[in-house]
């Protein structure tokens, strides 16, 4: 049998399109797929959520690949290994409460699973708005990234979910176009994103999970972006509490969603 290209062509845009209408009216949309959103989506799928992810860039994995100034191994606490275990991903201790990981392995590992669990996923789309009714989030405005990059006047697309996570990382990118739209309406101290502080990394640890919650109605932060949101400080290439941050995120949604469904 001959192949035929046009239905090379075919078969792709029929199934990317099946993808795009399913992820038009979502349970949780995620907005960055560095490890925070992975993990998010990957505990949001497997309990059954209807979930999609939007990453900016090609590849999956934010701020993982490169470890710690490209020397390409991770830190992981103790706290946060059973997640490495529930994916497959190899650790080995290095002294009492200090485990590492081959970023490589780990940051594959994550994108593998979390798109067998069902995340419907989409790299090169970047999310420039959220869509807003009156005072909740219900949705994200998105556009391919290579027209965000040349700058082209083009209109976006938008697609709704009951929630938003912004799982942006430093850039906070969601959680800063709320603050642009409504000012002082951010569920923080001071109304507005407070930005991320110095390198801590036990305090910023532990403030990412504290962190990790609904920053304005319908919009959950997680990972890096809870941080820089609510003024923790960064932690540098400890990456326990990414994980625990995403799986937090997740359990938190699906919790609301729980209590939607029952009021
Ligand atoms: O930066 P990133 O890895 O965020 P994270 O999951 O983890 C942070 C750590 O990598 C590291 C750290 C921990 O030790 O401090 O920095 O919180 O992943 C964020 C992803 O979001 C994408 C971006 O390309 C990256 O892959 N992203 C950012 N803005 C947008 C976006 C946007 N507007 N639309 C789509 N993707």
């Amino acid at each position: 049998m001959e192949i035929d290209e046009m239905l090379i062509s075919k078969a792709i845009v029929d199934r990317f399109f099946n993808k795009l209408l399913n992820s038009l009216n979502m349970d949780v949309a995620i907005v960055g797929g560095g490890p925070a959103g992975l993990v998010a989506g990957y505990y949001l799928a497997s309990a059954g959520v209807n979930v999609a992810l939007y990453e900016r860039k090609l590849s999956l994995g934010g701020g993982m690949w490169g470890g710690g100034m490209m020397f390409n191994e991770i830190v992981v606490q103790p706290s946060a290994l059973s997640i490495l275990d529930e994916f497959g991903i190899m650790h080995s201790e290095y002294e009492k409460g200090y485990h590492t990981a081959d970023s490589i392995e780990a940051v594959s590992t994550l994108t593998s699973q979390a798109a067998k669990s069902g995340v419907s996923i989409f790299n090169c789309v970047s999310a420039e708005d959220v869509l807003m009714r009156p005072d909740k989030v219900i949705g994200a405005v998105l556009n391919w990234s290579p027209v965000e990059m040349a700058g082209l006047h083009i209109d976006p697309l938008a697609v709704r979910a009951r929630y938003l996570i912004d799982a942006t990382g430093h850039a906070t990118e969601v959680v800063k176009v709320v603050q642009e739209k409504v000012p002082g309406k951010i569920g923080t101290p001071s109304g507005h994103v407070e930005g991320e502080k110095s390198m801590w990394s036990d305090e910023a640890e532990t403030l990412t999970l504290q962190n990790t919650q609904e920053v304005f109605p319908g919009l959950f932060v997680a990972g890096m972006a809870a941080n820089a949101t609510f003024g923790g400080p960064r932690m540098g290439a400890i990456f326990g509490g990414m994980l625990l941050s995403g799986k937090l995120a997740a359990e938190k949604i699906l919790s609301a969603l729980n209590n939607d469904t029952h009021n």
